[in-house]
């Protein structure tokens, strides 16, 4: 294979789930072979899931961690894999980011990313919202939430083929990432917390993009211990989105195209 797959875990406090993740995400290797790395971002996590990392980064070579030293948030963990990935990876390159909590099972990977490069797409989104998706253990408050947002930013931020705006399991052309970086000026991620993954599709549709979904069960009944989500928070993340997110600028202050 002539490309890397980079899956990138943003992660806190998640002892219980992340030895869970990375043995579910192993099969990967017999697909990608030397062509795979996983990065997780650890986010200031206060338990055990540096020293975990630390022992999976020992016994593998493709497995790695960034830390950062203090919480920063959701947002700002994406924020430094995007930099890092972009950075280190381009062209041809494949970016998947998923939850580290146990909820998204990684055997759909290899289908988002054959969809991604096969469709010439930017963005495949692993999505609860097309046929074949769907949520197991989630409370009615969360399935509200996600669904009253997705209608919201459709409206603001509509893109051709995507319903789903706030799941973080999806597959990125690095090379547009770069593209979208550079046209934002650094500023493609700005939000602190969940609705990060809005604002990056927000973004995007400014820009324009070529998205696709693949479904997504959502497998929330997995899940141990509490969500990280501040759902009021996040609503108003959500609420802000169309006053913040413009057309990017070129320095000589055309609108970007
Ligand atoms: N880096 C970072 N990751 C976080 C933070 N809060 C949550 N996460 C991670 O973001 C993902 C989503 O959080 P999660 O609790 O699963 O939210 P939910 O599944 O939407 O209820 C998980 O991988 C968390 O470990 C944070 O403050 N910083
Ligand atoms: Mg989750």
């Amino acid at each position: 294979m002539d490309f890397y797959i980079i899956v990138g875990l943003p992660a806190y406090n998640e002892e219980k789930s992340i030895p869970k993740v990375l043995d579910k995400l192993l099969y990967l290797k017999d697909i990608y072979g030397d062509c795979l790395r996983i990065l997780v971002v650890n986010d200031g996590s206060t338990d055990n899931t540096e020293k975990i990392l630390k022992e999976y980064k020992e016994r593998y070579d493709f497995i790695n961690y960034i830390n950062h030293s203090v919480n920063q948030g959701l947002g700002r963990a994406i924020y430094t894999l995007f930099y890092h990935v972009s950075h280190k990876y381009g062209k041809g390159d494949v970016l998947i980011t998923l939850d580290a909590d146990n909820t998204h099972n990684p055997r759909i990977i290899p289908f988002m990313v054959n969809k991604l490069i096969k469709e010439e797409l930017d963005v495949v989104i692993a999505s609860r919202f097309v046929k074949g998706g769907r949520e197991i253990g989630l409370s009615m408050e969360r399935k509200l939430l996600s669904r009253g947002a997705a209608a919201f930013l459709k409206l603001f931020f509509p893109i051709e083929n995507v319903h789903d705006y706030s799941c973080g399991f999806r597959a990125y052309d690095v090379d547009y990432l770069d593209k979208a970086i550079m046209a934002y000026g650094g500023g493609l991620v700005t939000s602190r917390g969940f609705e990060c993954m809005a604002e990056i599709l927000a973004r995007f549709s400014k820009l324009g993009v070529r998205a696709g979904e693949f479904p997504l069960v959502l497998e929330y009944n997995l899940k141990q211990g509490e969500s990280k989500m501040k759902i009021l928070r996040t609503i108003k993340g959500y609420l802000c989105l169309p006053l913040k997110v413009r057309k990017p600028q070129t320095k000589r202050g055309e609108v970007y195209e």
